[in-house]
């Protein structure tokens, strides 16, 4: 497949799976397109038929890319790891490749989901003890993870897909108003990796479809 046509990601600037691929594309120094799918307005522009066929699970991010229409951030990542030259995201080593899926699973598959869009809309008024229950309950778990797995980031002194993960996660938890500072290996962590420019320049403050009342 053509892959000198560059990646379209659709996405949204707030949406922590979409900053995982924005950051995984950062890392590896691919340019590639937006195209905003707004979770909001029009009632969820992810729910439209339009977009049902890009993504049949209705969420962002989708990645057109090489000729296949690629939902699901990690399975993303790791395409991307595997055709793209530039930076790993995955260590060479098995356990500590194993690591950080177990990381970046417990993250994506234990605290993320339930703190989903479509999940908050049923639960109503009680969304956000809800939200912050299952990050503290999932955080809880991290931290101990992250202790024995972490150097200078979450697995080791290599940045891997685990930092790609944890940082849009703990800003979830700070829209949630979540003590992260009870977290101290999660803080760290998160304050390390914010210092570098392919997660500074993908944070959702700065995307095209950033609004302009909450870009910095
Ligand atoms: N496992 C998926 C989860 C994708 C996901 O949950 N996306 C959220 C935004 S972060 C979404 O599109 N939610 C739409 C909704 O709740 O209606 C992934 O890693 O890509």
């Amino acid at each position: 497949m053509d892959s000198q046509t560059k990646p379209v990601l659709h996405g949204y600037f707030r949406s922590s799976c979409s900053w995982r691929v924005r950051i995984a594309f950062a890392l590896k120094g691919i340019e590639y397109d937006q195209v905003p799918v707004n979770l909001i307005k029009d009632g969820g522009q992810q729910l439209t038929g339009q977009y049902k066929e890009i993504n049949p699970m209705q969420q962002v991010p989708a990645v057109i890319i090489d000729g296949i229409t690629l939902s699901q951030s990690l399975a993303i990542i790791q395409y991307i790891e595997e055709t793209r030259p530039g930076r790993r995201l995955l260590p060479t080593d098995p356990k500590k490749r194993a690591q950080v899926r177990m990381i970046s699973d417990v993250i994506a598959s234990g605290i993320q989901p339930v703190q989903n869009l479509y999940v908050l809309q049923k639960i109503g008024a009680e969304k956000v003890p809800w939200a912050q229950h299952f990050i503290i309950r999932g955080f809880e778990a991290l931290e101990p993870l992250l202790k024995q797995t972490a150097g200078k980031y979450c697995v080791g002194d290599e940045i891997s897909m685990a930092d790609i993960c944890l940082v849009p996660q703990v800003y979830n938890a700070e829209r949630f108003k979540v003590d992260v500072s009870q977290f101290p290996t999660i803080k760290r962590l998160n304050q390390t990796l914010m210092e570098i420019e392919a997660f500074k320049g993908s944070h959702p403050s700065c995307q095209p479809d950033t609004p302009f009342d909450l870009r910095s």
